[in-house]
């Protein structure tokens, strides 16, 4: 369990560290593997979401599983990327949450991946949590526990009981 008041600290305002899905570059199923690539080398980021047409969260396209199908055929060039289309490479989504404010299992996920999805009840995308954004919050209460509490080593707090 997270210490309470940490985990104040960190949750103030769940929905602030959340990076909204109109600004998540994504793809689809459908599209092929050259536009995939192009999409990731545009933005930037090695990891994007899939999704189909009505939002719903699909899979995720890390870079390399494009490489890994260009690598399983012999001297393929990236045209022959046209060939094959997202849903051929994309990995399944194996952790999400479908509330911000459940920040023990976010920071359990955040360890092993980059970006956690978020989606409702319906399995609508809604954005994503990334360890940035949560290494902000976690920076913040590293500078500001002192303001809000005050942290008396146990040891100390014995001594003057004693
Ligand atoms: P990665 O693409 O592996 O990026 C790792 C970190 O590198 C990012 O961490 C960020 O600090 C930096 N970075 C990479 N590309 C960047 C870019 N184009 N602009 C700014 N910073 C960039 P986080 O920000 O914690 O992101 C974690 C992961 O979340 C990323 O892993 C990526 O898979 C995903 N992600 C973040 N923002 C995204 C967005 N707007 N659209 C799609 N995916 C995003």
């Amino acid at each position: 369990m997270i210490d309470p008041a940490v985990e104040q600290m960190l949750r103030k305002d769940p929905k602030s560290y959340v990076i909204p899905a109109e600004v998540v570059a994504n793809v689809t199923a459908t599209n092929t593997l050259e536009h995939a690539l192009m999409v990731l080398s545009k933005v930037g980021y090695t990891r994007i979401p899939v999704l189909d047409a009505d939002d719903h969260l699909q899979g995720l396209l890390p870079l390399a599983a494009i490489t890994d199908q260009l690598l399983k055929v012999p001297g393929a060039a990236v045209e022959q990327l046209s060939n094959y289309t997202v849903a051929d490479a994309m990995r399944p989504v194996e952790h999400w949450v479908d509330d911000p404010a459940r920040l023990e299992t976010i920071l359990s996920y955040l360890v092993d991946e980059p970006f956690i999805p978020l989606i409702d009840e319906q399995q609508v995308f809604q954005g994503i949590i990334t360890r940035r954004e949560i290494l902000k919050r976690v920076n913040y209460l590293a500078h500001n526990l002192d303001e809000n509490y005050e942290v008396i080593p146990r040891q100390v707090l014995s001594d003057n009981i004693d």
